[in-house]
């Protein structure tokens, strides 16, 4: 009678061992679900309607490029961010930092278009969104206030206002000095000699900030000569930057200038803002 007893205690043991071995086991299955996320992205998103706009620039315009081919295009209804990523949002969605001027309300610079789009994926899997980088037409559309009434910079026609819109470069002293064949060499100062935060300066019609001057911004697209027109030198790899920097001049900061960068290069005077569908 006790030599079952003993038996049977062993039995009891090994089964539930073996069930216990078999059996989901709800706290360890718990344990291993990803943590929601807690990113905190707070990014002003201005939608526009689209509509139909003259793309690059007349060819009477006396300090245009040859790749600003004049031509109508139709845009379909997008958001575009009111401003420049910033340092801290950056921050917040790769765990580092890698501008040269720091500051977290400054634009984020020293990101290779290779780097953004791994931001973009990151930020959208982060927060259940779909930004992606603004097209150069949404860019180009944004910039210069939509359909109509466009402006010849972000904000303004007149270069001596530019400074009022846009951190571009100016010299330390020295009197401005208007326009010299298309070029504004001297503009008046616009307070900053390097980056500038992203919340700065006048917005343009749209309530956009920063579109002309501050960082260059990074477009989704390669640099390619327009649908329609007279082929030029494309850089076939290359992706496009558009609005000009604090370094550059008046002129490169026209909505319609173009520029294109190696998307594995990064520069202190390149960053980018987001856009959706
Ligand atoms: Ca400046
Ligand atoms: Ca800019």
């Amino acid at each position: 009678m006790i030599f079952r007893t003993i038996l049977s205690f062993h039995f009891l043991i090994i089964f539930t061992l073996s069930l216990d071995a078999q059996a989901p086991n709800p706290l360890r299955g718990h344990a291993r679900r990803p943590k929601p996320s807690k990113l905190v992205f707070n990014y002003p998103i201005i939608r526009l309607e689209g509509g139909d706009f003259t793309m690059g620039s007349p060819d009477t315009a006396t300090d245009r490029n040859d790749d600003e081919c004049h031509h109508n295009i139709t845009i379909a209804a997008f958001g575009i961010g009111m401003y420049e990523i910033s340092q801290d949002q950056w921050t917040e969605v790769m765990g580092y930092n890698p501008s040269h001027f720091t500051g977290v309300t400054l634009p984020v610079e020293q990101v290779s278009w290779e780097e953004v789009q791994l931001f973009i994926k990151n930020l959208n899997e982060k927060t259940g969104k779909h930004y992606r980088l603004p097209t150069e037409a949404e860019w180009e559309f944004a910039a210069g206030g939509g359909s109509k009434n466009r402006t010849k910079y972000a904000g303004t026609n007149n270069p001596l206002e530019l400074h009022k819109f846009a951190n571009f470069y100016h010299p330390k002293t020295g009197t401005p000095i208007p326009i010299v064949n298309g070029e504004f060499v001297y503009p008046p100062t616009d307070g900053y000699q390097t980056t500038a935060p992203v919340k700065n300066y006048k917005p343009n019609s749209l309530g956009i900030y920063n579109m002309s001057g501050n960082v260059w911004e990074w477009c989704q697209d390669r640099y390619l000569p327009y649908d329609g027109c007279r082929s030029h030198d494309a850089a076939l790899i290359s992706r496009v930057v558009r609005g000009g920097s604090w370094v550059n001049s008046a002129r490169m900061c026209r909505v319609a200038n173009r520029g294109l960068n190696a998307p594995e290069l990064k520069y202190d005077l390149i960053g980018f803002r987001l856009a959706e569908d």
